[in-house]
């Protein structure tokens, strides 16, 4: 698989340079308490890995929530590669028709194959991320079961719901996450890393125990690419292509609004 276990609490994952750039940054940036601690390269059996944290060695029974971040999942640059070099993917297309037989058109019927960024606005549009910015991966429960069968969870109240079960479900002190969320997003919106990189396929990890604690870490930064310069995102802007937005802010929400400071209306 992708991951090793490491030496105690650090965990290795299989190497990705655009990672590796990310999570060397980060570790100099604003956002260094919700990232994973980054420890370098290292090889195993003819393999490097990136070594890390292994952000559950802390808990004790935790449950856990991945949410892919933002409103795009696929680098522009996959729309460029699709039409000079177009790709015919016959496993995106049975992935397709496994959640949703009448999805393909006539022709990607016809050809048994579809194109990547076709596939991918389709899971985008399918879940929650093309809407709200962000959509659910999986939840593993503290008692050990797992849930990645949220590919159509899409509507508000779906979502919310399956919110609720998990940040409720073995959980002493459930407000604590949108504290979090808040002290994240502040730490979001000062950044320097966060305003000159374009953030694609990176999650959201929630993590609590019946401890009553509770940590939301930022990972994933295969698809987290810096921007030429002078180029920065705010992260909220309509994503057009060229423009390089990626919606992750509309994932995060809105900032609290106090009931009488509603001057900018
Ligand atoms: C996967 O689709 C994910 O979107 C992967 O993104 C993506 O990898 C895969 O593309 C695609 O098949 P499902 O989740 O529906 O299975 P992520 O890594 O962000 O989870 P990329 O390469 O875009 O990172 P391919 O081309 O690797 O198959
Ligand atoms: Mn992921």
């Amino acid at each position: 698989g992708n991951f090793q276990a490491g030496e105690r609490g650090k965990l290795l994952k299989k190497y990705c340079e655009s990672e590796q750039q990310c999570l060397q940054k980060l570790m100099g940036d604003s956002l260094c308490p919700f990232v994973p601690g980054y420890y370098g390269v290292e090889q195993l059996d003819e393999q490097e890995y990136n070594v890390m944290d292994d952000l559950l060695a802390d808990f004790d029974s935790p449950s856990i929530m991945d949410c892919k971040m933002g409103s795009r999942t696929y680098l522009e640059e996959e729309l460029v590669k699709a039409r000079e070099k177009p790709r015919l993917r016959r496993d995106m297309y049975e992935k397709m028709v496994a959640v949703e037989p009448g999805a393909p058109s006539a022709e990607e019927r016809a050809q048994q194959a579809v194109l990547k960024p076709r596939y991918m606005q389709w899971r985008e549009t399918l879940s929650s991320t093309a809407t709200l910015g962000f959509r659910i991966e999986g939840i593993k429960k503290a008692d050990g079961t797992c849930n990645t069968n949220f590919k159509k969870t899409k509507h508000k109240e779906q979502v919310m719901q399956a919110l609720k079960d998990f940040v409720g479900g073995n959980n002493p002190n459930p407000g604590i996450y949108l504290q979090r969320l808040e002290e994240l997003r502040t730490e979001l919106e000062k950044s320097p890393f966060f305003r000159t990189h374009e953030v694609v396929g990176s999650s959201l990890l929630f993590v609590h125990d019946g401890s009553g604690r509770a940590r939301v870490w930022m990972i994933d930064f295969g698809k987290t690419v810096p921007l030429p310069p002078p180029l920065s995102l705010d992260h909220r802007t309509t994503w057009v292509e060229g423009n390089r937005e990626d919606g992750y802010l509309w994932g995060v929400g809105q900032p609290h609004q106090h009931p009488d400071s509603n001057a900018a209306r």
